[in-house]
């Protein structure tokens, strides 16, 4: 019956890490749906699309599958599961490092040193080709959770997993050793949806409110009046996407000056603003770019 309603659906993880940002991508790119985590399939009331919450393992196979026409999934897991799909593009959230870790106290310094150990990971595929690029032989011990525990409960000598903070690698004494991959949530998509007219309409307008969304992140409007005489100055100090827009005000002498700075060199730019004499200086979120 789900499969079947004839409305498109995107796969998301139900509870996890990866949860809060994809239903709040989806609620910037404007789509108005209920979601609770316990609820497996929630209705967009405004955008041809439905949600289907789901654990995160399963969404790889259902958009390959066309259970779900598009998928938000970290790229470790869609790696790991070799699912063919359209990967459309990365989401800049749910970054995180695949990593062989060793105890604290081994030998092992370079990558040929794991010859001959016994890597224990819940990522075999991912693993087995990047020690088949590296030419080096090691035993995978196939794992279903808890790879932490594994060096000291002797299952294996080192461990591949997922690493974000490395607290918990530290936490059960080990030391994270190399990268094997780099990963972050990416959305995906069905490879007949993509050819399907009426699928790949919606999809490309779901895409263009997703890179919107996704340019507006970490930036904020900024508007402040200023002496015109200062305006050379002020324009060198704004990083901005474009130049910025300088209106008259009635009073004379004076301007109001719109423009966009990012998040992260927000308070230097407002120090330095004031400084050239920038007043009433007003900062708004930005919901969305669209070029
Ligand atoms: O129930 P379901 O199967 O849906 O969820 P899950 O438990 O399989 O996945 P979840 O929610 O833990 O992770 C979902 C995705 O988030 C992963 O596939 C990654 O793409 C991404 N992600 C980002 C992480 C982490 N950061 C992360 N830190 N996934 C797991 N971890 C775990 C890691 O396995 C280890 O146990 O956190 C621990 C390490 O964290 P640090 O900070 O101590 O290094
Ligand atoms: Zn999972």
């Amino acid at each position: 019956m789900l499969a079947t309603n004839g409305r498109m659906k995107i796969a998301i993880q139900r509870n996890g890490r990866l949860t809060e940002d994809s239903v709040a991508l989806l609620r910037a790119c404007g789509l108005s749906f209920e979601f609770q985590k316990q609820s497996l399939y929630s209705p967009c009331s405004n955008f041809d699309l439905d949600v289907l919450a789901i654990r995160d393992d399963d969404i790889p196979e259902y958009v390959q599958d066309g259970v779900a026409d598009l998928g938000i999934i970290g790229e470790n897991v869609l790696l790991e599961r070799s699912a063919r799909v359209h990967q459309l593009v990365p989401l800049g959230f749910g970054g995180c490092k695949l990593m062989i870790s060793v105890p604290q106290r081994s030998a092992v310094r370079k990558i040929s040193d794991l010859n001959g150990l016994r890597i224990g990971t819940t990522y075999p595929t991912i693993l087995k080709s990047f020690l088949k690029d590296h030419k080096v032989r090691s035993e995978i011990v196939e794992l279903s959770g808890s790879v932490e525990l594994a060096p000291s409960l002797n299952v294996a000598d080192v461990i591949c997993d997922i690493v974000s903070t490395g607290t918990t690698a530290k936490m059960y004494g080990l030391r994270t050793f190399c990268t094997v991959l780099e990963s972050q949530a990416v959305l995906v998509a069905n490879l007949a949806s993509m050819r399907d007219k009426k699928k790949r309409a919606i999809i490309d307008r779901l895409m263009i409110r997703v890179q919107g969304s996704q340019e507006a992140g970490g930036k904020r409007y900024l508007m402040m009046n200023a002496p015109a005489n200062s305006v050379a100055r002020l324009k060198r100090v704004i990083p901005s996407l474009k130049s910025p827009t300088v209106v008259p005000l009635a009073e004379t002498g004076m301007v109001a000056i719109h423009s966009v700075v990012a998040e992260d060199v927000f308070w230097d730019v407002m120090e330095k603003l004031k400084k050239a004499g920038a007043s009433d200086i007003i900062v708004v979120p930005i919901e969305t770019i669209i070029r």
